[in-house]
């Protein structure tokens, strides 16, 4: 009934497979492999112009964009409601993810392809590293991922990236002051959302940010996604544990740098 076409340990694959796990939905996973261009494949683009994963199928049609994928599966599938009941609550869970559609996915990926496959893309033939850069659609994006490819942390973006993320875990921090999850007292679709990237900064061994010294309630938040046992199955799970060797090595190898980075911001 549900099909999807993922990858792994994509942050937006991760978020829908959150709700899809939050709700218990069975689905056929079609795993696309992004380093190695699957997403760029004709047939594929066919489903998703964007040349990005993830796209959900359902009842025959094709759904693209996470944020609005997860809107979708709880409009289609309400029995356990991920949105707030209230207006006022719906709006706010509707300007986190708008943030996270505009400035954290772009942030996280610069981050990341700076820090971890960047050297998985570097060890690539030259011919399949150009074929791969030349597919992406956007000329913006892809300006963007040959830079943190060819610069990596010293890329021009990689400050501002930093700093969006950094700003992402200070409201956070500001918004959980007073309730246990992002939009009142029910995990929903803004803490499905900003989970992968939260995982992901811990991931490239930016486990300081998140400590409960620095960031209390953001720690306490973590802990109990991490404890909730659709974590295990929609993400834990699936992360491949090559990725995240490369991930934890390269975050460590730069945790100093970036750190004196953050601080002179
Ligand atoms: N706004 C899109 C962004 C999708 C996106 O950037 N997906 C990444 C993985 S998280 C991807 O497929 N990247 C492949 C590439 O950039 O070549 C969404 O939320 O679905």
């Amino acid at each position: 009934m549900l099909e999807l076409y993922h990858n792994a340990a994509s942050t937006c694959s991760q978020k829908v497979r959150m709700v899809l796990e939050e709700k218990s939905l069975d689905y056929t996973s079609r795993p696309i492999d992004l380093i190695a261009g699957e997403q760029h494949d004709p047939a594929y683009v066919k489903l998703n112009p964007n040349h990005v994963v993830p796209t959900l199928i359902h009842e025959g049609r094709a759904l693209i964009e996470s944020s609005l994928i997860n809107e979708y599966l709880d409009d289609a599938f309400p029995k356990v409601p991920m949105k707030p009941g209230d207006p006022a609550g719906r709006h706010a869970m509707r300007l986190w993810v708008k943030r996270f559609d505009q400035s954290t996915q772009g942030a996280i990926g610069v981050v990341t392809f700076a820090i971890g496959p960047r050297r998985l893309i570097l060890d690539q033939p030259e011919e399949v590293r150009e074929a791969n850069l030349a597919a992406i659609p956007d000329p913006a994006r892809r300006a963007v991922r040959r830079s943190v490819i060819e610069h990596g942390i010293h890329a021009p973006e990689f400050d501002g990236a930093m700093g969006t993320l950094v700003e992402l875990l200070d409201d956070m921090e500001t918004a959980l002051a007073g309730q246990n999850w992002l939009t009142g007292n029910a995990f929903g679709l803004a803490d499905a959302g900003v989970l992968p990237y939260v995982l992901r900064l811990d991931h490239l061994a930016m486990t300081p940010l998140l400590s409960a010294d620095v960031r209390p309630k953001v720690a306490d938040w973590y802990a109990r996604v991490q404890a909730r046992p659709a974590f295990t199955v929609a993400v834990s799970e699936w992360l491949p544990e090559p990725l995240l060797n490369v991930f934890r090595s390269g975050g460590e190898a730069v945790w100093g740098q970036v750190e004196r980075l953050i601080q002179t911001d």
